[in-house]
This record gives structure tokens, sequence and C-alpha cells, in this order.
């Protein structure tokens, strides 16, 4: 049987791999419960424990669980709206949700799992069985937040993909409005490239777009910008509270990177290795006023770097 990359991670989790550590967020007012749950999980998985209802949203917020135990009766704001709040929030809407009560019946069973959460545990507890459910909820969870990371990223490269660009784009988009804020983006078209097929073959193209890829990939460094492919051999950067000079840097060092990389190109009419052409657009741009048209436009900047002998940067 082939291992799949799933049956991988599955295995990995299982035996508790400390590398990883899979988050889990207690929530209980009752110090005490709190305890017997970490003395039961801390072993196998990194936890956060809240003792109220907005002590638990933020640490949602900030860490992120994989997967949280709510208790229900709590002061300030019981696990019922809790678990409302983080369905109702994008960032927080797909962290599963036990929940731990001591009062069990089947209108607080049913009322609890149509709020949101995916199992409804009573009090006492008997902890094999506790254990054994978070397990499997957080092995489901691993696996969708895999499939869901695998959907967003291009199989030849592992870099972002153009799916993934055009949801940032939008939303990238959107908060630029708002906020009134700067939004560049670059595309990048290998020069030449079809010769290159046709001089060293499809497969020595295909190792070539991976290391122009990672190259490009690894130019990035601030966590809000985005490298992405576009499709065929051509990728995509996106700059947010960028403007076009700043992007214009940017964009350059990216044709340096690529040719510092030396990958021989014999029938390139543009140079003896490897080279890219380069279009800037910025949202401040005349002609733009959609995430269309920034796109378009960056797109015509790069017909003109094309036009100027390739190996350059329009803007
Ligand atoms: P230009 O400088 O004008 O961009 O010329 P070009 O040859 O790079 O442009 P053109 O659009 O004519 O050809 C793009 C080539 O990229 C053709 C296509 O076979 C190749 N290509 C696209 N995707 C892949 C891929 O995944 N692997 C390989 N090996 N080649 C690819
Ligand atoms: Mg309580
Ligand atoms: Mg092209
Ligand atoms: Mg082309
Ligand atoms: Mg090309």
């Amino acid at each position: 049987m082939i291992n799949t990359p799933i049956d991988t991670f599955s295995a990995s989790a299982q035996t508790g791999s400390t590398m990883n550590r899979q988050r889990l967020l207690i929530v209980d007012d009752q110090p005490l419960n709190i305890q017997t749950l970490y003395e039961l999980f801390s072993a196998n998985y990194q936890i956060f424990m809240a003792t109220s209802g907005e002590q638990a949203l933020s640490l949602c917020q900030s860490k992120l669980p994989d997967l949280i135990i709510l208790d229900v009766e709590m002061p300030d704001m019981d696990g019922y709206e809790v678990c409302r709040r983080l369905k109702a929030d994008v960032h927080t809407s797909n962290i599963p949700v036990i929940f731990i009560t001591g009062h069990h019946n089947e209108a607080e069973e049913t009322k609890g799992l149509d709020t949101g959460a995916v199992d409804f545990i009573s009090k006492p507890i008997n902890p094999r069985i506790v254990h054994a459910r978070v397990k499997n909820q957080l092995m489901l969870k691993a696996q969708s937040d895999m499939l869901r990371d695998w959907v967003y990223i291009d199989g030849l490269t592992g870099v972002k993909n153009r799916r993934y660009f055009d949801e940032r784009l939008n939303a990238e988009w959107g908060r630029a409005i708002r906020h009134n804020s700067e939004l560049s983006i670059i595309i990048i078209d290998v020069d030449f490239f079809k010769l290159y097929n046709d001089c060293y073959g499809h497969l020595m193209g295909d190792d070539c777009l991976r290391l122009v890829a990672n190259k490009l990939n690894s130019c990035i460094n601030r966590s809000v910008d985005l490298m992405a492919r576009y499709g065929g051999e051509e990728f995509v950067c996106l700059l947010p509270d960028t403007n076009l000079a700043g992007a214009m840097t940017v964009a350059e060092q990216l044709r340096q990177e690529v040719i510092s990389l030396q990958i021989p190109h014999a029938v390139s009419k543009a140079a003896p290795f490897l080279t890219i052409s380069l279009g800037v657009c910025t949202k401040q741009s005349m002609m733009v006023d959609s995430a269309t048209s920034i796109l378009t436009q960056a797109d015509a900047e790069l017909y003109l770097a094309k036009n100027q002998g390739r190996n350059h940067v329009c803007g």
C-alpha cells in the first residue's frame, strides 16, 4: 500500500511527535477541572488554559488552538456563547469545540451540537474515553488542515498557487481600499522558456521552474508578502503596504537573484543564462480601480519589459 502524506502525518500525530505538537485549549471556570484535564493531555499536546469566556476568545485569536475543550457553565459568558462567537469569526470558525458539562440531558446536548460543537461530554468524565475522543478530533483537524493547505499549493514548485493568490489579492485589495493603504503587485515571466524546453527538454524545464520558484520565494521576507505561481512560467508577487518605488526595488532584486542562479540557457536571445521579465503595478496608478485592473496593468508593464528586449523591469 502506498503511504500517502496523510497516513504519514497521522502516524506522527498518533505518536505525539514533540516536533509539532497540536494545540489544545482547555476552558473551565474551576481551576481544579482544568488541572484534571491538563494532567490527562499535557504529555501529548501543547496546552493553553482559560478560566473565562473572554479569556478563551482572546486565546483563540492569539494561539489558534487545534481543539477547544469548553465548559458550558461559566459566570461571565457561557460556553454556548463562546462557541457561537468562535463559529461566527472566519479566523476561528474551523477550530473544533468539544463541550464538557455537568448538566447532561438531551436538550443541552442538542443545543451544544447545534451551536457548532463536534462532541459533547458529561461530567464526571471517563479519562480514557475523553482522551480517545480528543485524539480522534485532533486527527481529523490535522487532516483537514493538510487538505486545505494542499488546495493552495502548486504541485510542481511547492509555492502557493493561483487560487491562493486570487483569494489573497481580493482580500488585500479590500483591506487597502478600507484603510486607504498602498498595494503593489509584480508579474514575473521567464524569458524564452519555450526555447528552453525545446533545447533542454520538458523535464529540465520543470526542474528549472522549481529552482526559479524557490529563488523568487526566498526573496520574499515580510510575512504579509506573497509569491505564487500564476500559471505556466509565470509567477506573481503581492506586496501589501508597498508603493511603486518599493515594488520596483523588490522587482529589480528578483531579476538579479534569478540571474545569480546562472542557469544555462544557450538559445536565449536575452543572455546565455536564464532571465526573467517583470511588470510592476500599484494601486495608486491612474488606470487601476479594481483588483482585476491592477493585474491587467501589471501585465501591460510586463509586455513593455518583453518589448525592451526582456531581462527588464517595467512599472
Ligand atoms: P517570452 O520571453 O515571450 O515569455 O517567451 P516564452 O517562450 O517564455 O513564452 P511562451 O508563452 O511562448 O512559452 C511559454 C512556455 O512555457 C511554453 C510552455 O511549454 C512552457 N511551460 C509552461 N508551463 C510549463 C511547465 O510546467 N513545465 C515546463 N517544462 N514548461 C512549461
Ligand atoms: Mg463551569
Ligand atoms: Mg508567459
Ligand atoms: Mg507568453
Ligand atoms: Mg515567458
